[in-house]
């Protein structure tokens, strides 16, 4: 349409309008905004990045990704919202905002989420068959990251929803993800990667029940972040490790993160608590982008001041 592109907040999209959204934008802010492919899906989809920068040595850095799950649809549009919101705003946007080099991966699994849309609305895994017989289809793309690859929570039988893969990045997503982040010069200060559902703010360890020496400040943090999302739309968020507050769950994205010394790597879970699940009606998307956007903006505050 006149604005160059078709994505909303009032309605689920499919990748086409996701990834016309982040092409539209990079070619209108292109003095700060750029797009970049890290990579290809098992289907040849793309893997697109956005990156948000004025370019400044002194910017912290902030990766942040959506979409690991094909089904939990509220995660990339939550983080499309974040994308919209400093994009078409930063000339007025805040100093901790300008001052960060922002790194998007809306849809980390491309092939699952269109998979969801079209055939089965459920699907978690992304869609590499996984073996040659391809009996069962897909890996969970949250088993599959190189840290205590293989432990617990993790299921060696393809047709699990949570089957690790055959390998620490066996899967062409995950791979893509993590050589990007350890390829690029970047200091990454943050990892941030929404999931749905339950409404959870979950740090590492989630390999199992032991948490990393500084677990307090991530968990400080956590916790005023939650605060933020509850003054700010109401909704209620509990703080905790993956592995503590949910289920032992090795090779989680949150994990590898902070294995590779990102300090503050978090798994928020969105909303909602179970009454719609994984279908939640669109009405939710902009409370609950609006929301996070004002956790996400204390979890800034702490990085910018340390
Ligand atoms: N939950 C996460 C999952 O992958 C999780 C929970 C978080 C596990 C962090 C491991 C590490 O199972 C959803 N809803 O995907
Ligand atoms: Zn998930």
């Amino acid at each position: 349409d006149r604005r160059g592109h078709r994505m909303t907040w009032k309605q689920y999209h499919r990748l086409e309008d996701i990834h016309g959204f982040m092409d539209y934008l990079a070619k209108t802010y292109p003095s700060i905004i750029s797009v970049k492919t890290i990579g290809k899906s098992y289907e040849n989809r793309d893997l697109k990045i956005l990156r948000i920068s004025d370019g400044k040595s002194t910017n912290k850095a902030v990766f942040i990704d959506g979409g690991i799950h094909a089904r939990e649809w509220i995660s990339p549009a939550t983080v499309t919202y974040f994308i919209n919101q400093f994009a078409e705003n930063f000339d007025v946007e805040s100093d901790d905002v300008k001052n960060t080099d922002w790194y998007f991966l809306p849809v980390v699994n491309p092939d699952g989420y269109e998979h969801t849309h079209t055939v089965d609305r459920l699907w978690r895994k992304n869609r590499k068959p996984s073996n040659v017989a391809r009996v069962c289809s897909g890996t969970d793309l949250n088993r599959n990251f190189g840290y205590r690859w293989g432990g617990k929570g993790a299921s060696s039988n393809p047709c699990s929803e949570t089957f690790r893969g055959r390998a620490a990045f066996s899967e062409p997503e995950s791979k893509a993800l993590a050589d990007f982040i350890t390829t690029s010069a970047t200091n990454f200060s943050a990892y941030l990667t929404y999931h749905s559902y339950g409404q959870y703010l979950l740090y590492p360890w989630g390999y199992d029940n032991v948490v990393p020496p500084d677990y307090k400040e991530m968990d400080a943090v956590g916790k005023a972040m939650a605060q933020a999302i509850q003054s700010t739309g109401g909704s209620t968020y509990s703080v905790g490790s993956s592995s503590r507050l949910l289920y032992p769950a090795s090779g989680g994205s949150d994990d590898w993160a902070k294995s590779r010394g990102i300090k503050y790597s978090y798994t928020i879970e969105l909303s909602d608590t179970g009454r719609y699940g994984f279908i939640l009606p669109v009405s939710y998307v902009e409370p609950v982008a609006k929301e996070n956007l004002a956790g996400l903006r204390v979890l800034l505050k702490q990085i910018h001041q340390e």
